[in-house]
């Protein structure tokens, strides 16, 4: 007789392609508790009594939807990466996506509750002040002559990144959440998670990655290049580690390392995950243990292009209180 391990038990009632459809009831209830939260807000997403209410509000979430973010948090399983499908979003009334530059979402909406409940959910929300304002709900956009930007407004392929790769509270989860996709319906969110890389690269590889011999910039708007303080790739425990690696920005610093690196992307686009997002599909990448980059698509800029709106949780928001003035939600350096 077969005996069941609950300690092993799946995180979440994932389907085959690793992503979570809850049905009709459950749905209905938690577009119940966005649009009650929607009913309560001011005129500001990032009005601390906002975030306040949608923590209290995540407790009214389906027990069902608590349950799958819970145990996610406990263990990302071996992607390291959640599709919640066909969230209740109110898509059939959006306005048109937004075409500029650091664009945020200022006004409370049904997406911005959906993200601040789900932040909650994970832990908390916060922000960078270099970017996009260090507003908790940011659109991600593509944005005429960004094309080609290693950023979230090109529209080239952007490689794997851990998000914020190069500051110390980079952001434990990154949420995207689908307002609309793109025309042709082909922009892939890909995930790479070292769970499924690691076993896959040589020993010597491995070590390399351990070894504190990389340097990661950060953007301009995050002032002058620091003094570019050598890190691992690799830290933590060697069976199941974090990594921490930005393709377009990560270097390395000595010749294995170099070679490392050229491995580790290798495999990383061999082996990626892709998914393309959906209106109302809500991706949550566990960002210590994966990477995350998007296919090429083309945009048209008639209002009808690829709007995604990202938030980022903190599981334990006191290690940045330094970092925070006033405990408030944006990280100012
Ligand atoms: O556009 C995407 O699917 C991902 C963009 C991205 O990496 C980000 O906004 O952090
Ligand atoms: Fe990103």
């Amino acid at each position: 007789m077969s005996s069941v391990d609950t300690t092993q038990a799946p995180y979440a009632p994932a389907s085959a392609d690793g992503t979570v459809r809850y049905g009709a009831p459950t749905l209905a209830r938690l577009g119940h508790v966005a649009a009650e939260l929607l009913d309560q807000a001011g005129d500001r997403v990032d009005d601390p009594a906002w975030v306040a209410l949608a923590r209290h509000a995540w407790e009214d979430v389906p027990a069902e939807v608590r349950r799958t973010v819970r145990e996610f948090r406990r263990h990302s399983g071996p992607d390291g990466a959640l599709v919640l499908r066909r969230l209740p979003i109110g898509a059939a009334h959006l306005p048109p996506t937004p075409m500029v530059k650091g664009s945020v979402q200022h006004g409370p909406s049904l997406p911005a509750a959906t993200l601040l409940l789900f932040a909650a959910g994970l832990g908390d929300p916060a922000a960078f002040a270099a970017e996009k304002s260090g507003a908790l709900v940011q659109d991600v956009v593509p944005v005429p002559g960004q094309e080609t930007v290693q950023g979230n407004v090109g529209s080239v392929e952007l490689t794997f990144h851990t998000e914020n790769a190069f500051h110390p509270h980079r952001p434990d989860y990154v949420m995207l959440l689908c307002l609309r996709p793109d025309h042709e319906g082909t922009a892939e969110l890909r995930t790479s998670c070292a769970r499924r890389v690691l076993p896959l690269l040589t020993p010597g590889a491995r070590e390399a990655l351990s070894r504190p011999e990389y340097v990661t910039e950060a953007p301009p708007s995050f002032g002058p290049a620091g003094d570019g303080t050598a890190h691992a790739v690799l830290t933590g425990d060697p069976d199941d580690p974090d990594w921490c690696f930005d393709e377009a920005a990560t270097k390395a610093v000595t010749p294995e390392g170099r070679a490392a690196l050229a491995e580790l992307a290798e495999v990383a686009h061999r082996t990626y995950t892709g998914v393309l997002l959906r209106s109302g599909d809500l991706a949550v990448v566990d960002n210590r243990v994966t990477l995350h980059g998007r296919s090429a698509f083309t945009p048209r800029y008639d209002g009808r292009d690829r709007w995604l709106q990202r938030t980022f949780a903190f599981s334990d928001l006191r290690r940045s209180r330094d970092h925070r003035p006033g405990d408030g939600t944006v990280l100012v350096k």
